[in-house]
């Protein structure tokens, strides 16, 4: 199909040189992809709906509302902040609803393995035995699969629960807890607030801008609390806890000679399989018997980060790069699941040999093959999977695989990592992180997380990441932020020397990391919850979240999911600001957002649409809080001498940064 881009194209503002090269290629110009579209429809957007008071909630609308024009109210006579309200509590419910369907099929898959009926295991003892001390179960005596049971059965019914409060929370600082009784949002069970959300936000039911963002914050909190961190908790004991592993990403990790399948997607039970039935000799006497060398797993945006940081599977693409792996050309096979799959990848391989292979009954698309993920018959699945993918080998046309875009990388840092790593060899603990922040070597914390956006510029997470790094900003990353960092360089443990502030420069180079840490993918924003928790908890800094020398951005949000992440980080504490906002149209509600939420929860919402001047605000948040906290003194710069690097456990972890000497 011909392209239709014309002289001032939007792929004119694309950064990342992979994704420019083949863009360049006659090979993608022969398929339309998001930049064309764009090109194409223009980027502007409208009024109402981008400032939130565009409602159709029922069918005497649609209803577009201008604030403060009396006769531009809706039929109702919902005002502009309760249209915008309802609009920003809608995108929480779905958000929740999405992470919440992950996390449930992820506990039902727990339930089967510890049941020994998928090929799976318990393999992370040590963390099931913490959980399950969490959920009050008896572990002496107990054979691992019996705890492990008895701990999904009690996570599943979190879904379900209609009254209490969702067990996850206890884990929050003293503080957050009396909080969150004290606003009246503590989560009751997953599925019950969001069930709630959807029926506040009807017509004619909830109508005050406060009360609805009441049961947003309690819903955001159900899924924080909730099902994102049961699904990673459980995920990291069936599939094991992330460590540091090296790791490559972006285009240039496809192999010429090998059956090429990437994953796309979220949850990585699928994607799990995958890897073990790639290693089984039937399928790997298949790939070699149609001439290939063997088969090369690669992940796409969510999934790839559950692979990435688990088994160091390399990723060959994130949310705007899934069209760009697939006009290469060279891929027998996209497996798909959930959430994130644009439609038109099907349309992208139509004139080629790629099969878009479907695998989830919730989420099929016209031209792709389904073939339904049974995890009771896990292998038999995979193994289908990936005989069709093998079986395309030879059918590989026209291709061009961008061989030299790949970047090293250093990933694996779930916060126990954080923790061992930053808290020395022999004796885990936040203190020295904590100490590295009092005495300023380390400036604070920031979280760059979230998706990417083909209308923004897709060199905003570098911005901002060099911005924070540059002053001493610890950088903690998840989703496809983390991904584009990873390509721009920043997971390498070399990063911290060549751009870091003096005082975080230090504290890598002593321990061996990058100044970028990559924690996982968007359910893992759950594990970020948990360092800012241990962070309280281990003392120095305050009694709760909203005093940490922290602050998050999701700048370059498109999911709803990330509005549900934002809440939460809120409604826990943690200052957060992304790039827009559709909340503009309606001022007192945008009051209450971007700054009236603060006297409720310590912390509110913020935007900026500049990339460093983000970064700025986030260094202006650290600040505040180092202020508040009295740390802010100028101290005499103290250089880590040796008894601190024994402390810090200096020779660092086999596997990952200068330490490394496997
Ligand atoms: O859950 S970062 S584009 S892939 S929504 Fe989607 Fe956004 Fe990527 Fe992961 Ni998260
Ligand atoms: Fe219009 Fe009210 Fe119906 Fe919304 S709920 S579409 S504002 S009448």
């Amino acid at each position: 199909m011909a392209s239709s881009r014309k002289d001032k194209k939007s792929s004119d503002s694309v950064a990342s040189s992979s994704t420019r090269d083949l863009l360049n290629h006659e090979l993608a110009k022969q398929v339309r992809t998001a930049y064309d579209r764009i090109d194409d429809r223009g980027t502007s957007a409208c009024l109402f709906g981008s400032g939130g008071t565009c409602c159709r909630h029922c069918n005497m609308g649609p209803c577009q509302i201008i604030d403060g024009v009396e006769t531009m109210i809706g039929i109702c006579g919902a005002t502009a902040d309760t249209v915008a309200a309802r609009h920003f509590c809608r995108m929480i419910a779905s958000g929740t609803a999405s992470h919440t369907d992950h996390a449930r099929e992820m506990v039902r898959g727990f339930i089967a393995t510890a049941k020994g009926e998928t090929p799976h295991e318990i393999k992370d003892v040590v963390k099931l035995h913490k959980m399950a001390k969490v959920f009050d179960i008896e572990t002496e005596d107990r054979d691992k699969n019996e705890i492990a049971l008895e701990l999904g059965e009690k996570a599943l019914a979190e879904f379900g629960q209609q009254d209490g409060i969702l067990t996850m929370t206890k884990l929050a600082p003293k503080k957050q807890q009396e909080i969150w009784e004290r606003e009246g949002v503590t989560p009751r069970g997953v599925d019950r607030e969001v069930c709630e959300m959807m029926h506040r936000t009807h017509m004619g039911v909830d109508q005050d801008y406060v009360n609805l963002m009441r049961q947003g914050s309690r819903c955001a909190l159900a899924d924080g609390w909730g099902s994102s961190m049961l699904s990673t908790e459980l995920t990291d004991i069936m599939f094991g806890t992330p460590v540091p592993k090296r790791a490559i990403i972006d285009l240039g990790v496809l192999k010429e000679d090998m059956v090429n399948i990437t994953v796309h997607g979220h949850e990585p039970l699928l994607a799990e399989s995958l890897c073990l039935a790639a290693e089984e000799e039937d399928m790997l006497a298949l790939a070699k018997k149609v001439g290939s060398k063997g088969i090369n797993l690669a992940g796409v945006c969510c999934t790839g980060n559950e692979i990435l940081m688990r088994r160091g599977i390399p990723v060959a693409g994130s949310f705007v790069q899934q069209e760009m792996v697939l006009a290469t050309g060279a891929v027998e096979a996209m497996v798909v699941d959930v959430q994130c799959v644009m439609q038109s990848v099907a349309q992208v391989v139509k004139e080629k040999h790629t099969d878009i292979i479907t695998t989830n009954y919730r989420a099929k698309m016209p031209d792709a093959v389904h073939i339904q993920f049974d995890e009771h018959d896990a292998m038999g699945s995979a193994k289908s999977i990936l005989t069709k993918a093998i079986k395309n080998f030879k059918k590989r046309g026209q291709h061009y695989i961008p061989k030299d875009e790949k970047v090293d990388i250093v990933v694996g840092f779930s916060h126990e990592t954080i923790n061992y790593m930053l808290g020395g060899r022999f004796r885990a603990s936040y203190r020295p992180l904590n100490d590295n922040i009092i005495n300023g070597r380390i400036h604070g914390v920031g979280a760059i997380v979230g998706c990417e956006h083909f209308k923004h510029g897709d060199d905003g997470h570098y911005k901002i990441a060099m911005e924070l790094i540059k002053n001493n900003v610890l950088v903690l990353a998840t989703g496809c932020a983390a991904q584009s960092l990873g390509r721009r360089g920043l997971m390498r443990p070399e990063a911290a020397t060549e751009f870091a502030g003096d005082g975080l420069r230090e504290v890598c180079e002593t321990v061996g990391i990058p100044p970028v840490l990559h924690v996982g993918s968007c359910v893992d924003n759950s594990r970020l919850l948990i360092a800012l928790s241990e962070m309280v908890r281990e003392g120095g800094l305050g009694d709760d979240i909203s005093e940490l020398p922290a602050c998050g951005t999701a700048p370059l949000w498109m999911s709803e999911k990330a509005v549900a992440i934002g809440q939460y980080f809120v409604a826990s504490g943690a200052h957060v600001i992304f790039q827009d906002l559709p909340i503009i149209g309606a001022k007192n509600f945008s009051k209450y957002i971007l700054n009236d939420m603060k006297e409720q929860y310590g912390a509110c919402w913020d935007t900026e649409s500049d990339p460093v001047k983000l970064a700025q605000k986030m260094i202006k948040a650290i600040d505040e809080k180092r202020e508040a906290l009295g740390i802010n003194k100028k101290q005499d710069r103290v250089l880590v001498d040796m008894a601190m690097r024994r402390d810090l456990g200096a020779e660092g972890l086999p596997g990952a940064g200068c330490g490394d000497k496997g």
